[in-house]
């Protein structure tokens, strides 16, 4: 096939280093960062992290969106985004990153580290009571492709596992809730929240004082925790602060943020019981990525078929 039928790729990546995207791509695709320069060469595909908006919507070629992540509020917030099939990303080594993020941040609040942090810091010889794993319950607010597979492995470590999803799940030893009816539930009956939801008009702010607040308290490690790696749109960081002080949390790791990068005057920065990364939970790795495309992009060309496409009414 000559390039003027299997078209140009338009890489629109915004925050996030081109080069190896670019490189990776370029080995199969003429790849182009500015329409103008793909000359007469349709554009069929675009690679796209928080593109400039109206920019799809200027290219009349344009077929299929690829995602740079698993979350898509970054594509579909743009008003004019044309109506074409948008493919989000779903990959092992992203899944196994959240998954090793998960179980680290469960554990570290489940094995008191802030607590021997302090005590090391006192050169203070003591230790405080550690309830065991099957004692703690562990709540996931969003059970689709990372929330399923961090679950299974929190689960493997003996943590009583709740879920709560759009639609009701089904999972082996996990006790599962659905839809806003069973939100109340789910929370009175977790103690560390994992948050891996989509930011949708619909969970936009979700994680405010009146949720947290309904978290189990009175539980063997004194307190309730949270651990968001979904969006920063779905917290209200002022809430998380109030909760944190007024003792309706006892400690917060947070990976993403309402703004990002996080100003340097949040008050979370030097919170001693906020434990921050830089939305690094998962990492999009081009050398695993790219070549997941170019198959989808040759397989969409033999038979029009996409897969990990994302559900335009539902939002994710
Ligand atoms: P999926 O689409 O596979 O799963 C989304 C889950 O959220 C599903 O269980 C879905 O319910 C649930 N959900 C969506 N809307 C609602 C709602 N209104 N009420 C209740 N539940 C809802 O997504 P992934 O697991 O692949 O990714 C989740 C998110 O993680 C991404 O959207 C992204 O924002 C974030 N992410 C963050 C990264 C980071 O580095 N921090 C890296 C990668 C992703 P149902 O099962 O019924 O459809
Ligand atoms: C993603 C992300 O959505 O990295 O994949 O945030």
């Amino acid at each position: 096939m000559g390039q003027q039928e299997t078209g140009s790729v338009l890489l629109a990546i915004n925050g996030v280093e081109r080069d190896i995207w670019m490189h990776e791509l370029a080995k199969k695709r003429q790849v182009v960062l500015d329409p103008a320069e793909a000359g007469t060469a349709p554009i069929r595909y675009a690679v796209v992290w928080k593109q400039q908006r109206g920019l799809l919507a200027s290219l009349p070629d344009l077929e299929v969106i690829f995602s740079l992540g698993a979350g898509v509020d970054h594509v579909l917030s743009d008003p004019t985004l044309p109506d074409l099939p948008i493919v989000r990303v779903v990959s092992p080594n992203l899944t196994q990153y959240m998954v090793e993020y998960v179980t680290w941040r469960v554990l570290d609040h489940h094995r008191q580290m802030l607590t021997y942090r302090n005590l090391q810091a006192n050169s203070e010889w003591f230790a405080p009571a550690q309830p065991p794993a099957p004692e703690i319950s562990v709540g996931f607010m969003g059970f689709g492709e990372l929330g399923r597979a961090s679950a299974n492995a929190v689960q493997s470590l003996g943590f009583q596992i709740n879920t709560w999803s759009r639609r009701k799940a089904q999972a082996d030893g996990m006790k599962c809730f659905g839809g806003a009816d069973e939100l109340d539930a789910f929370l009175n009956e977790t103690d560390i929240l994992v948050v891996l939801l989509p930011h949708t008009p619909q969970t936009t702010g979700i994680i405010n004082h009146a949720l947290l607040s309904k978290l189990r308290r009175d539980n063997a490690l004194g307190g309730a925790f949270l651990i968001n790696a979904g969006r920063g749109g779905l917290q209200k960081e002022v809430d998380i602060l109030r909760a944190l002080d007024d003792g309706t949390l006892k400690e917060a790791s947070l990976d993403v943020f309402e703004i990002e990068p996080l100003p340097k005057a949040s008050p979370l920065w030097a919170h001693p019981r906020v434990f921050i990364t830089p939305h690094s939970s998962a990492v999009s790795d081009a050398r695993e990525l790219v070549p997941a495309m170019l198959r989808q992009m040759d397989q969409y060309e033999r038979d029009g078929k996409l897969q990990h496409l994302v559900d335009r009414k539902a939002g994710y």
